[in-house]
């Protein structure tokens, strides 16, 4: 974060004799300078370089102005941030600057000759220590605007990963428009976690006192927490106007939904971004009871073992890694995650029971209680689900309408960057700050402040492929007709349905040779030297579709634009020669292998996907062993998508039965819990996927 720090850059310049005497610009050479900059691939991330005085100054909408010391003539530096800024020019016309950082050179072009003087308004900083109802004291860090002139709402985030790195001086690089329409910023470290007291609690279920024929009065969960700390605020922070806004992002996601159950009667708005919901079901530790191993690992191991996040412990390709350990109790081992809380909890709860079930949040979305608007992408590597179910749940009760979604191009939290791309795919515009200024902005002001400008009626989703947004009174849009899509025993995909439904495709699934689900070598999660994973699902899946373990099915070039809006189901007829086995289902967008596609030809980028586990087939709570040779159906949700598959394009189904080491193996011989399978329980299995297979497509319009 940039933190102006006037003393430090003078002590640099007196250093290296880099003051305005050494080379003193003219103020004429410095204002030719002047402009506002981007490189060409994210023309929406402006910098705007100014003269202030004798020096010349950039900054951006997210940072106040930083000055730069020139130190030979078209050379400037910034020392706050060890960064090197060389002017390029042509015919004495400046054209653009070069940033250097070590080795690294990005060229930034001009776009005009006029800077952007953005706004800057003071914030002051305080820590305060809340008690709770229990006595446990929780901190928060909260940030004003200094002189406002009138009562401000407030604004909280509560969080596990710490609140310390919040100032008064970075508040804008968070949330550049709410700093700029002014609100009192409250974030509070959670129970147990950072400079919290109390115990940390992964996911705190609702405690009881929520149930009207029980009283625990010492129940205290994350609503309560929220209530308490509402409460504590109204009192004791001046120039409040009496309203509190909620909203986060995944765990704090989670954590605005609960201030939303029971609320505090001063919680006018919240916004549950990605929220982790359920995390058995579809979120970050299980998919339909497909345990995420690697995630689990790297995320407990970064929670539980310290109160303070200590992520990327894993030091080699976790594929190498997870298939030597064998099953997660052993990979759990060998770092102790087996004995922590929830690394505990995977191995003796492999099933949706009471302990995943009073985690998860979506029933207690039994009525809407304060104005809710969820955000999710449509490629979340983490809390896919949540946002999507959370509105499902609540929609039902919304009958004065104060329930929004948006859905957008985004990965988990993207929307919060300005940024036009997701991995290689290019969506033509910063949709993260279209939705921040045109949606998130307005809602808050509205409901916060009585301010106009909110104007989302229902949901707004970027339709991927036309890049575009779109508006609909709910989710899914109901103008949506559902097609089947059929999965040919010779690899067609059609809309006719089969003459004849025995025929198949198929495939051998090898647990000793699982399919890896990215690019190897797999960084951990969070490695600070940089992961894949915050873009797998747009990587392109052609290096999977070519293997003999993954069956693909592919439509003739489309001779029109398809667009789907809504959910998108798969239901598979499906055999294993084993007595378990999981099911992963992609639906992919080819693009043609065409040199006007660029960077994208023969691209195979991933729509929707999804894993289900075959033992849970009939229930969630307890798994059964699958008949040998026995065509079963599997139905389950791929979620979400508005995409247009464009004109010359090919829709392309993919099946596996691994997706490694996201996904743990499954033994393919049924066990009583997978996570301590014994390695003479992986075997080899025949895969068979018959014809009358489909994917029901939520088709919007076909022209
Ligand atoms: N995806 C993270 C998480 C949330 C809840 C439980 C476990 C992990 C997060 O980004 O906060």
């Amino acid at each position: 974060m940039l933190n102006l720090r006037p003393l430090r850059r003078l002590a640099f310049a007196a250093l290296l004799c880099l003051a305005p005497a050494c080379f003193a610009a003219g103020t004429a050479q410095l204002d030719s300078y002047a402009g506002q900059y981007s490189t060409s691939d994210e023309p929406d991330a402006l910098l705007s370089i100014f003269r202030d005085g004798n020096h010349l100054a950039m900054e951006t909408t997210r940072y106040p102005a930083m000055p730069l010391e020139e130190v030979s003539p078209g050379d400037f530096l910034s020392p706050d941030h060890g960064l090197r800024f060389h002017f390029l020019t042509t015919g004495g016309v400046t054209t653009g600057v070069e940033r250097i950082a070590g080795q690294e050179k990005v060229v930034f072009e001009r776009r005009s000759d006029q800077p952007v003087i953005y706004s800057f308004h003071t914030y002051v900083r305080e820590e305060a220590m809340i008690p709770m109802r229990d006595g446990v004291k929780l901190h928060a860090v909260i940030i004003r605007p200094q002189g406002w002139g009138k009562p401000l709402p407030m604004l909280m985030e509560r969080t596990p990963y710490g609140v310390d790195g919040y100032s008064a001086g970075n508040i804008y690089s968070f949330h550049p428009e709410l700093a700029r329409s002014g609100y009192i910023f409250v974030m509070e470290d959670i129970r147990g976690r950072y400079a919290s007291q109390g115990k940390f609690v992964m996911m705190r279920p609702i405690a009881a006192h929520h149930d009207p024929k029980s009283s625990d009065p010492e129940g205290v969960d994350e609503s309560t927490d929220t209530w308490d700390t509402v409460d504590w605020l109204l009192k004791n922070i001046p120039e409040n106007n009496g309203r509190v806004g909620v909203f986060g992002v995944s765990y704090p996601g989670f954590l605005a939904a609960e201030a939303g159950i029971d609320p505090h009667p001063a919680v006018k708005a919240i916004s549950p971004q990605a929220p982790m919901t359920d995390v058995w079901i579809g979120d970050d530790f299980f998919h339909n009871g497909a345990f995420r191993q690697t995630y689990g690992y790297d995320y407990v191991l970064g929670m539980e073992s310290t109160k303070e996040a200590t992520f990327g412990r894993i030091d080699e390709d976790a594929y190498n890694f997870f298939l030597k350990a064998g099953s997660f109790a052993q990979a759990g081992k060998k770092s102790g995650v087996d004995k922590l809380p929830t690394g505990k909890a995977f191995i003796d709860h492999p099933s949706y029971d009471e302990f995943w079930r009073s985690r998860a949040v979506q029933d207690h979305l039994t009525a809407v209680s304060v104005p809710t608007l969820e955000v999710g992408g449509w490629w979340d590597q983490e809390d896919m689900w949540g946002t999507q179910a959370e509105y499902a749940a609540l929609k039902p009760h919304d009958g004065q309408n104060q329930v929004f979604m948006v859905l957008g191009p985004w990965n988990h939290g993207e929307w919060e960057s300005t940024t036009r791309h997701l991995g290689a795919v290019n969506f033509g515009a910063a949709t993260g700050d279209q939705f921040r200024a045109k949606i998130e902005a307005p809602f808050f002001a509205k409901y916060l402040k009585d301010e106009p400008g909110f104007e989302l009626a229902g949901v707004a989703a970027f339709e991927t492929g036309s890049d575009r947004w779109k508006y609909y009174g709910t989710w899914p849009p109901s103008e949506a007709k559902i097609r089947r899509l059929y999965l040919g025993a010779d690899g067609s995909l059609q809309f006719d349905a089969p003459a004849s439904e025995n025929a198949f495709r198929g495939y051998v699934s090898d647990p000793a040779k699982p399919v890896p689900y990215r690019e190897r070598p797999i960084e951990a999660t969070y490695s600070p030297n940089g992961s894949g994973w915050y873009t797998w699902l747009v990587q392109d899946q052609r290096p999977y579709g070519s293997r003999k373990d993954v069956a693909t099915w592919t439509t003739q070039p489309l001779k029109s634009d398809l667009t789907i809006s809504g959910d998108v189901m798969a239901d598979l007829l499906a055999s294993t020669s084993g007595t378990d086995s999981d099911w992963v289902v992609k639906l992919v967008d080819v693009y043609p292998d065409e040199p006007s596609e660029k960077d994208m030809a023969g691209y195979q980028l991933m729509i929707v996907d999804e894993i289900f586990q075959g033992r849970y087939r009939e229930s969630f709570e307890k798994p059964e062993a699958i008949p040998v040779n026995k065509a079963e159906e599997y139905r389950f949700s791929l979620h979400g998508a508005d995409h247009t598959f464009l004109k010359g394009h090919r829709i392309m189904v993919q099946v596996q039965s691994s997706w490694f080491p996201l996904y743990d193996r499954n033994p393919q011989s049924f066990v009583p819990d997978i996570m301590t399978a014994k390695k003479n329980a992986y075997r080899k299995a025949a895969q068979r996927i018959y014809a009358g297979s489909h994917i029901d497509l939520p088709v919007l319009s076909q022209k």
